[in-house]
Parts: C-alpha cells; structure tokens; sequence
C-alpha cells in the first residue's frame, strides 16, 4: 500500500500589492503588482506555497492573474488533489497531459509541490533541484521611473547602498532619438564604468532596432533585450548577426523548445529565463541546459514576482551550472509591502540565497488577509 502523503487541497489567491513608485515599461506602467499566490496543503500537514505572477493584467503576456486563478482551482487542482504530493514529476506529467499552455499556474503549483517537499525531507529547494552551485546572486535594478534625473539619482544612492551595480533601462515607448537620449542622459550621469543593459519589450520594428542598436552600442550599452516583437525571430537573428553588442530574447523564450528553436537560428547571444514562462523550476532547469549546450548565456528573467516567486527563482538560478549574465531578481524591492514574514536578504549587490528546508520563505498569514482580493467576502464569509 502506498504511504506516501497526497495532496489534500490547493488553493490559489489573488494578492494586489502597491508598488514603491511608478515602473514604465515599453507596454504598460504599472502602479501595483497583483500576484497569484498557491497554497497546497498535504495530507501529511506541510503547507507548500507558489506564486506566479505577470506584469500588468494582460499588458505583458498571455496569461492574466485572474486566468492563471481561474486554471488552478477549475483544472489543476481536481487533477490533483489525492495524488501523491512527494512523486512532483507524476504530478506534473499528469497536468501536462490534460493541460495545454498555463505556464504560469503550472509553475506556482510545482514550486509549492517542490516546497512542501523540500519541508518534508529537511532539504532547501535548490538541494531538490541538484545542488546550489553558489550561495547569492548577483541581482540588477531597472530604473524605470520615466525620468532620466530621478533614474539616476536612485542608481546612484542603490550603489552607495551596495545593493546594486549593474542597472536595466526600459526603453521602446518614445520616439528612437528621446530613447537613445534618456539612455546617454543616465550614462552621463553615471559614468562610463557603470553596466548598463536596455529592455525594448518588443517596441521596435527592425528597421529602428538597427538605428537604435548602433547608437546603444556606441554609448557602451551591454546587453539590449527583446528589441523586436517576440515572435520575429528572423529579425533577432538578423540583429545578432549584424552588431557585436548582445542580444538577448526574453518575451521570444519561454521553455525548452523555444530554446532550441532559437539557438537553431543562432537568434540571441543570451536567453532571459523566468519560471513562470517555462512552466516551472525543472522546466527552468530544462531551458537552461539547451542554452548550454548551444553556447547561449543564461540570464535569471523576473516578471516582477514578489518574495516567494523571487525566491523560487533564486533556487533554480543558484542551482543553474551557468549563469553568464548574473539577474535581475529584484521584485519583492519594487514593491512598499509584502505578505511575508521576512522579506528576502539584498547584501553586497546579491540576493542572499535560503538555506533552510523547502523555499524559506513564510507567508504573514494577517497580511495576506489585508491583501487578498478577495477579503471583503472572505470577512462576510
Ligand atoms: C522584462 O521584460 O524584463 C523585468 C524587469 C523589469 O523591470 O521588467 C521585467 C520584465
Ligand atoms: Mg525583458
């Protein structure tokens, strides 16, 4: 007879958090993040939680928040609900046959599955997923405030705070000329040995990517990402081809497949991998070993998750045997509150990586019913 703890129940939460300031970005500005929080709860008592969360409603990609909510407790849930919680591949493999797509709902239910099993057998995540191959991650912060005075007054207080370094700026929502001059505006004020990199988000069409390239690349510029919508690979490829600087595709990579389908056209230098486009942490894991093999470096994607998302990929880039381009998990900064109860450590330009068992990271259980979206009916209920 099989012993092993099932699942007994997941519940999936809406969570709308404020923001610390505006952030632009090519396709919205956001003044709040709504995150999808998972709680899976095992016949065994352990309490796994996820979360996968996208900018700005439908802004960003295909899945909404609410979508997301919506395939958790209507599909994945029922499939599997009384299934073992500790066999995380069968779990999975049982939802991706019967579920197309919903990378995101995949991914926060296989964190909590990975968390609660991590909780069980005394291990931190990245000890389920092979082993940490470092203990901090570099992280970037994206000035994204809309104001070139603002941006660079904040970068100059993040490094005098040794918090960050390296520094992404959104571009792609003005006219190329204000874009390349708001870029030369920040290098002015930072100076020629701070790491710049730049996120078009799709905005250009190629014939702009090729000026705006060329002038990114003079002022020193050292990654450029997504310069073209996601699904004009050619003209990826043709920019890569073209320019030294690198070039990086994030909204054109979300798994393994669109992995190989793009190192097959040698369409990017460097990958930006987020967990919930791969649909998971394994998946993460999967992505990244094509990228190797291929030659690609691997950057750490954020979609601007919170405390429990950021951590979740912290594990996965930790346990990552590359990790060229360093990452930009900064998510639970952009935000002024949280619903945990100790909000992840930024020391010495890195995120501090949990060394306890499952994620490390608790839910604030009181906050998180101030933040629910849906607590005006929960206090009715
Ligand atoms: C993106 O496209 O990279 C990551 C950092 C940030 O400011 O926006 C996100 C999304
Ligand atoms: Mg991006």
């Amino acid at each position: 007879m099989n012993t092993s703890p099932t699942i007994h129940s997941i519940e999936a939460i809406l969570v709308d958090l404020p923001t610390i300031r505006a952030h632009k970005l090519a396709m919205t500005t956001m003044m709040r993040q709504t995150l999808v929080i998972v709680r899976l709860v095992c016949s065994d008592g352990l309490v796994g939680i996820g979360e996968a969360t996208t900018i700005g409603g439908l802004a960003y990609g295909d899945q909404s928040p609410e979508s997301i909510k919506s395939a958790i407790d209507t599909y994945l849930a029922p499939l599997l609900v009384g299934t073992d919680a500790t066999r995380i591949n069968v779990a999975m493999q049982r939802v991706a046959v019967s579920v197309q797509g919903n990378s995101f709902a995949k991914s926060a239910v296989e964190i909590a599955l990975l968390d609660a099993q991590g909780q069980r057998l005394g291990l931190p995540v990245h000890a389920l997923l092979g082993g940490a191959m470092r203990s901090a991650l570099p992280v970037l912060w994206t000035l994204a405030s809309g104001d070139a005075t603002r941006d660079v007054d904040e970068a100059l207080a993040l490094i005098e705070a040794r918090r960050h370094k390296v520094f992404k700026l959104k571009i792609g929502s003005h006219p190329l000329a204000e874009d390349i001059a708001h870029v030369q505006a920040i290098r002015r004020g930072l100076g020629d040995d701070v790491m710049l990199t730049v996120d078009v988000n799709q905005a250009w069409d190629e014939t702009t990517a090729v000026q705006g390239v060329a002038a990114l690349e003079a002022i020193g510029v050292s990654l450029i990402e997504q310069p073209v919508a996601r699904r004009n690979r050619r003209a990826l490829k043709r920019l890569a081809t073209r320019f030294d600087v690198a070039i990086m595709a994030d909204e054109a990579v979300h798994d393994a497949i669109d992995a190989f389908d793009l190192a097959t056209d040698a369409a990017a230098d460097v990958y930006a991998l987020k967990i919930s486009q791969a649909g998971g942490l394994w998946p993460t894991l999967r992505a990244a070993a094509v990228a190797d093999a291929a030659g690609v470096g691997i950057y750490g994607g954020t979609l601007l998750e919170g405390s429990i998302g950021s951590i979740a990929a912290a594990h996965v880039f930790a346990a990552s045997p590359t990790l060229a381009w360093g990452t930009e998990l900064f998510g639970p900064l952009l935000l002024k509150d949280d619903i945990v109860v100790e909000r992840p450590v930024y020391r010495d330009f890195e995120l501090q990586l949990p060394q306890v068992p499952g994620l490390g990271v608790q839910i604030d259980l009181d906050k998180l019913a101030h933040y629910r979206r849906d607590r005006a009916s929960q206090s009715v209920a």
